[in-house]
Order: C-alpha cells, then structure tokens, then sequence
C-alpha cells in the first residue's frame, strides 16, 4: 500500500517537473525557431520566378538550376510558378509578384512577343525583371536588366556547319538533299533563331531542299506525330532537323515505325538540339549524328547577376551560357557519367 502511494507520488511529481520543463523549454523553442524564421525571411532575398513550363527534359534541368541557386542557405527565398506554356498564366504570376512586391522577377518568355504591359508595371513598381533562357521582342530594352541564355542563331548555324562538313565527309555536298524540320514553340526564341540559323547556312547550298518545316511545340508526342506526316508526304527524306531532343525522340520512333532506319548507318540522318543524357547516349550509340548542346544550368549565372546588382554593379544585357556540339567522336562514356542533365 504504502510502495504504491509513494510510487504514485513519484510518478506525479516527474509528471510535472516534464509539464513544467516543457512549458519554458518548448516555448523558448518555438520563440527562437518563430524568431529565426522571421528573421531570416525578413534579411532574404524575394526572387519571383515564372517558369514557362515543364514540356521537355531541358527544361526540368533548367528548372533545377533555378531551383538549387536561390536556396535559403544562398540568403533567397524563392516564390516559382510554372505556367503550363500558356503566356497568360505567365502574365498572372509576374503581377502576382508586384503584387507581393518581391525584391526581383525572372521569367522565361514561353513567346517573345506580349510583353511590354507588364513589363511596364514591373519597371512601375521598381522591380528589375531578369530574362531567363528566352527574349522579349520589346522596343523599350530598359524594361529588363539582363538576358541569361543561349545563342539561338548560332546553335542554328552550327547545325548548318555540321551538315555541310558531313555533306563532304560523305561525297554528297553536288547531290539533292532532302530535308524536313521539326520546329518548336512558334515565336520562342529558341524556334526563332534555331531556324533562321539554319536557314542562313542552308541558303547557300542550291541542292538542299528543304521538304517542309511543321512545329510540333518541343515535345516527343507531338514530334512522332508531325514526323508521321513527314514521312507519308516525302518518302525520300534524307536528313531530320529537330528543334529539341524531345521531339527527337518521337521523330525516331515514327522513322523507326516506318521501316527505315536513322543515324550514322542510317537512311535517315539526325540532327538535334539540347544535349541532353538520354540524347547524348543516343549520339553514342550513332542513332542520333549530331547533337547542339543548350545549356540549361542558367540557375549559377542568374544567382552571380543577381549578386551583382545587390552590390550596385553593372550587369551586360545578355549573359551567354557556354555550349558545345557533340557527334560519336566527343561523347565518351566518363562525358555522360559527369553530366548533369
Ligand atoms: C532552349 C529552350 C527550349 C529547349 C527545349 O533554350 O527554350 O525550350 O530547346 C525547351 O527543350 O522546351
């Protein structure tokens, strides 16, 4: 009896010696988390981002980059939104952003065209706005800071350069060439200067025809589908201009389905852009005859633009990311186990 009151009486008291612990301990915890969240949201950097959307395997990788730079361990805190690669959901999330009143915007322009409204309302709230991989056609340069991407025009010409190198190499360039071009997004940059880079090579060479040029919107699905057509209209193409490896890779499939055979062997020669892994190992294995690198890693060069204009600096008004062309001949095995994307 006597064990069981003061076991009892044990029991109560740690009871409360816990009660009374956690009260003080756990709320000076909560406070001091309350207080360091606060803080440090406070002291970040608000940086908005309108991602044009997630239709190929670039274009994750590029997110990534954006996503691993403005971390809150880097001293930002990142509000993103994708837009599905529809222009009025990038529209609604920039003015969400003045709205919210973040320190920067960056955005990448699913169409180069539509802009200057908001880009009007962004300069009127004091908000420098920061392009990312794509441009705007606008009048008035001052509505943004910088452009951080690619070359698109040379990306085109280096695809042209390529063809007529090989053109030789084979003892084809006097011989008709036929060529067809799966195009991306109409009005991007990217499609723009892809094409009117190519277009610019191609010009100088009388014997290459180019069959027909069809967007298929930079996605495998819609890339098999205009091959398709393709390939039921013109049934002596000779080479396959591809504006992204995802619609390569459908383009591949709808070549393959139709009996005839691509790459350094084959019927059919194949000429993409973007670099990405699962492309460059399609480059190794000679299904793919070259391949334009884009590179997507722009997050590293945004963050250092970003630093600079929060130390007064002056920024460029375009940032090139650097890029390579790859063939059989460059894509090693310790290439694609370094590569990022
Ligand atoms: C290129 C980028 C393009 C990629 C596609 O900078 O805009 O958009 O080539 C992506 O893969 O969809």
């Amino acid at each position: 009896m006597f064990r069981k009151r003061s076991y009892s009486v044990i029991v109560v008291g740690i009871f409360l010696a816990m009660t009374l612990a956690l009260l003080f301990f756990g709320s000076r915890l909560f406070t001091d988390i309350g207080e360091e969240a606060h803080i440090t949201q406070e002291n970040r950097i608000v940086v908005g981002v309108s991602q044009l959307g997630s239709e190929s395997g670039w274009r994750t990788a590029n997110t990534e980059s954006v996503q691993n730079a403005f971390t809150q361990q880097h001293g930002y805190f990142l509000i993103f939104n994708n837009a599905r690669q529809k222009q009025e959901n990038q529209l609604k999330a920039i003015r969400s952003f003045i709205s919210q009143r973040v320190d920067y915007i960056i955005f990448s322009p699913v169409v180069e065209t539509g802009w200057e409204t908001v880009l009007q309302e962004a300069k009127q709230a004091g908000i420098p706005v920061i392009l990312m991989d794509r441009n705007v056609d606008v009048e008035d340069q001052s509505l943004y800071v910088t452009c951080v991407g690619s070359n698109f025009v040379e990306e085109g010409e280096k695809a042209g350069h390529w063809l007529e190198g090989e053109l030789v190499r084979q003892r084809k360039s006097a011989q008709p060439v036929n060529i067809v071009i799966l195009t991306g997004t109409e009005g991007s940059s990217s499609q723009i200067g892809r094409s009117a880079g190519f277009a610019t090579v191609a010009a100088r060479h009388a014997n290459w025809n180019i069959l027909e040029e069809k967007c298929a919107e930079f996605t495998s699905t819609k890339g098999k589908e205009v091959m398709k057509g393709f390939l039921r209209r013109y049934p002596n193409i000779d080479v396959v201009v591809s504006q992204n490896d995802d619609m390569t890779f459908g383009a591949i499939e709808a070549v393959r389905e139709s009996g005839r055979t691509v790459g350094v062997d084959g019927d059919i020669m194949i000429l993409s852009f973007d670099a990405v892994r699962g492309a460059l190992n399609m480059v190794a294995d000679g299904t793919i005859n070259v391949d334009i690198e884009c590179n997507p890693n722009q997050g590293e060069y945004l963050l250092k633009v970003i630093d600079m204009l929060e130390a007064g600096e002056t920024v460029e008004k375009k940032y090139y990311v650097e890029e390579d062309v790859f063939t059989i001949e460059n894509v090693t095995q310790e290439l694609l186990q370094e590569r990022t994307y």
